[in-house]
């Protein structure tokens, strides 16, 4: 009976970035909200990661439905690009465009909402408009991010050409050169999907974003919506829900039985030796590879840097077979010998959660991915903010904005804009390491942030009170 327990289905999309936030929310909705879950995911994953962190998902909650899709095979000549996980987002968009209606009706009990990731707003969320089904979208970037994801068409048409482009309810600009450049050309994939989507967002029934006041401020996630209300044009904004912080739960730590336990626990085994607070954790992400010769300068700079570091070295967009591959061969042999004493470094899949969460770790040199910095504010752990490509720039500007880290503007890109003869140096790396390590003031902020973190995530606390909301919505 939907009155009672509301079923509400699940749409994650490709990459661990998006998946990972929406398996949170779903154990969220489970243990404190008593939803009906049935989730929807394509056949097969980008990943390894992905469909290994499916299984656990779902052996954790065995009352929640999994249906799978196949995707359709795509003509990669009808697609600019060879970005695996903008394949992934395009094949699902064309598999479901016909799949989606019949899929929704079939499923038992009917469902109260729906609650996708926002690549999959065009070819779910009109249907949902026809089956009269609520729909939400988890919007997995910051507040920042999505509104000038919604004033997108606007702000192309405007030629683009202000240094930092003013939105109605931000407080303050975001920076014209913290867009990627494939925002500029109209007629890149990226472009392409935020003119077709962004007038789709106001018709939805919420955005939910994993943020928290202390973070970015609830109060302005309403201004938005409120100035996006009188804004010329408006209304431009659904109305936005804080679901944030989603905490890293257990099912994403348990040792999967076919990979290498003796490599995961070398990891906790060195962190567990380090003093307190004395290691920085570096790591980019995992979707680009750094440039070679970027990646020595980071090597350098951590021996430079003086402080113990784990580092995780990604070498291929996609590591499908997350094999360990040769270190050596990519940051170079001699190098390597010297990182060896005085860090660990590993080219695998870590638990980035479990990591930040090692009293041993005090410090996060990070590409920015939205999750990972609200990974590193649940743990209170500061951040030396080196974003890499799509919407990294600005969640950096966010990352200075509530004091969570340093931001060296000045550092390039290091994903598709990046500029090969403009390498940082390693003594620069070094030296902006010590400062992000050695200040007092960061880490009392990201101290106060975490216990903003952990306040909104009581029982009782912002964040139940918002998922009641919704829960309230969905059973009428
Ligand atoms: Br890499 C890596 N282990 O080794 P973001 C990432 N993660 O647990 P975005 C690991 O993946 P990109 C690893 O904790 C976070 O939850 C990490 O999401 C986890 O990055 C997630 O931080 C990554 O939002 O970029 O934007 O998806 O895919 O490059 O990491």
């Amino acid at each position: 009976d939907s009155s009672q327990v509301p079923h509400v289905a699940l749409f994650p999309s490709a990459g661990m970035g998006h998946l990972t936030p929406l398996l949170r929310f779903a154990a969220l909705l489970l243990r404190r909200h008593h939803c009906r879950l049935t989730l929807i995911t394509a056949n097969p994953t980008v990943s390894l990661a992905e469909s290994r962190l499916i299984s656990r998902f779902l052996s954790s909650f065995p009352a929640v439905s999994h249906v799978q899709f196949d995707l359709l095979p795509l003509d990669s000549s009808t697609v600019a690009t060879d970005d695996p996980f903008w394949l992934q987002f395009e094949a699902t968009r064309r598999s479901l465009a016909d799949l989606v209606a019949p899929l929704l009706s079939s499923l038992s009990p009917p469902l109260s909402a729906l609650v996708l990731d926002i690549s999959l707003i065009t070819p779910v969320g009109s249907i949902a408009d026809s089956l009269s089904l609520p729909c939400y979208v988890l919007y997995i970037s910051t507040a920042r991010m999505l509104s000038l994801f919604t004033y997108f068409p606007k702000i192309l048409a405007s030629g683009f050409s202000d240094a930092s482009l003013k939105i109605p309810g931000l407080v303050s600009p975001i920076a014209r050169s913290s867009l990627p450049s494939m925002m500029f050309n109209p007629t890149s994939l990226f472009a392409n999907i935020f003119l077709t989507d962004a007038p789709k967002l106001r018709r939805l029934h919420g955005v939910l974003i994993n943020t928290f006041d202390g973070f970015e401020a609830d109060s302005e996630l309403e201004a938005l919506v409120t100035e996006g209300k009188v804004a010329d044009g408006g209304p431009y904004f659904p109305p936005l829900f804080s679901v944030g912080p989603f905490p890293p739960c257990k099912f994403e730590f348990e040792p999967d039985p076919e990979s290498n336990p003796s490599a995961a626990s070398a990891v906790s085994k060195w962190l567990d030796e380090q003093p307190e607070g004395s290691v920085v954790y570096v790591s980019f992400g995992s979707r680009t590879a750094l440039p070679r010769e970027q990646m020595r300068e980071v090597g350098k700079g951590l021996i430079l840097s003086g402080h113990k570091f784990l580092w995780v070295v990604k070498d291929k967009k996609v590591d499908k077979e997350e094999e360990e591959g040769n270190i050596d061969e990519v940051v170079g042999k001699e190098l390597m010998e010297k990182l060896k004493e005085k860090g660990l470094v590993v080219k695998k899949w870590v638990d980035q959660g479990e990591i930040l969460g090692h009293k041993a770790v005090g410090g996060f040199v990070s590409h920015c991915g939205p999750n990972s910095l609200v990974e590193s504010a649940w743990h209170g752990v500061k951040i030396l903010a080196w974003p890499q490509h799509g919407d990294q720039r600005v969640a950096a500007e966010v990352v200075r904005e509530c004091g969570l880290g340093m931001w060296v503007e000045s550092w390039g890109w290091l994903g598709g804009d990046h500029d090969p003869t403009a390498a940082v140096k390693g003594e620069e790396i070094g030296e902006r390491i010590r400062e992000m390590m050695g200040s007092e003031k960061l880490s009392l902020k990201a101290a106060s942030i975490r216990e903003k973190a952990r306040k909104a995530d009581e029982v009782g606390g912002s964040r139940d009170k918002v998922f009641e909301r919704l829960v309230h919505e969905w059973k009428n």
